[in-house]
């Protein structure tokens, strides 16, 4: 598909169009994270960028720019289409089992969208957090997992551990292997990481450019890098809708992870 033919593909997807119906999901959330400074602020604006009238100027919509990261210490939402929303999330420093309680409970649904994320520290905490989104659960959203990494980062062993343990916590919370995307693709070794995470297990991996502030010339091929990262998670989707859901029967499951997993984490 050309880049015209894949926006107005994503522009117009909507759930309802799926073979059995939504199914009685509303909502794409293509939830973003990874570590401070990678990129997921910039791949936001991308994703803008790229879907907007192409007379408009690029516009930074989610803050990046900390060299060391940090910058972004809220999970905030941004709507791309009527169906798909992006969010932005507080960077990890690492993949502990305090940050990564957080992450899991987003990838639930269990945290509504737009708060402040907090790393918590104790179960009885965490317990607090989850028991105020009782109130009114949210049955209604498909949250498709996306790591953000850049190339530029060397990966220690350890650290690559912990990142293989946490991309498949995200598949058994989502029933998606968080799709991979490789920022910075031109200062680093992409193929080594992208040999890195084939080895994990990730299906889609996608390098990308990000368009930023100082840098938002456009191609083609920049344009596409965005456009197909959209469509590889509208993919997904599909293949997620083809079978029957109880959205209320997932959220369940989803929950008996989390709970072990706090019950559990060091
Ligand atoms: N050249 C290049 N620069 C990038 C790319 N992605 C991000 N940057 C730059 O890297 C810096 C950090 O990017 P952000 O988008 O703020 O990263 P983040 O993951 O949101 O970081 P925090 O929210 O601060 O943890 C910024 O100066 C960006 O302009 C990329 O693909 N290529
Ligand atoms: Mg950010």
């Amino acid at each position: 598909m050309n880049v015209d033919k894949l926006r107005e593909h994503i522009l117009s997807y909507s759930l309802n169009n799926c073979p059995l119906g939504n199914q009685g999901f509303n909502r794409i959330i293509l939830q973003l994270f990874g570590f401070l400074g990678h990129g997921k602020s910039s791949l936001i604006n991308s994703c803008k960028y790229v879907l907007q009238d192409r007379e408009r100027p690029f516009t930074e919509f989610a803050v990046s720019g900390a060299a060391q990261g940090g910058l972004t210490m809220e999970r905030r939402s941004y709507p791309l289409t009527p169906t798909i929303t992006i969010v932005d999330n507080r960077g990890c420093s690492t993949l502990n089992g305090f940050e990564t309680g957080e992450i899991y409970a987003q990838l639930g649904n269990f945290i509504p969208l737009d708060m402040k994320v907090e790393w918590t520290q104790g179960f009885e905490e965490m317990l607090t957090r989850l028991e105020d989104s009782e109130v009114e659960p949210n049955f209604r959203d498909i949250i498709v997992p996306i790591f953000v990494y850049s190339v530029r980062r060397d990966v220690a062993p350890a650290e690559a551990q912990e990142i293989n343990t946490f991309l498949t916590n995200c598949h058994n919370l989502t029933g998606i292997f968080p799709i991979v995307v490789l920022t910075h693709k031109t200062s680093g070794n992409f193929t080594k990481f992208r040999d890195l995470f084939e080895g994990m297990g990730a299906e889609e991996i996608i390098a990308v450019e990000n368009y930023t502030a100082e840098d938002h010339t456009e191609t083609r091929g920049r344009h596409f890098q965005f456009l197909n990262l959209m469509y590889k998670v509208l993919e997904d989707v599909d293949f997620k809708m083809q079978k029957p859901i109880n959205p209320k029967k997932e959220r369940a499951k989803h929950k008996t992870f989390l709970f072990s997993f706090l019950h559990t984490r060091k």
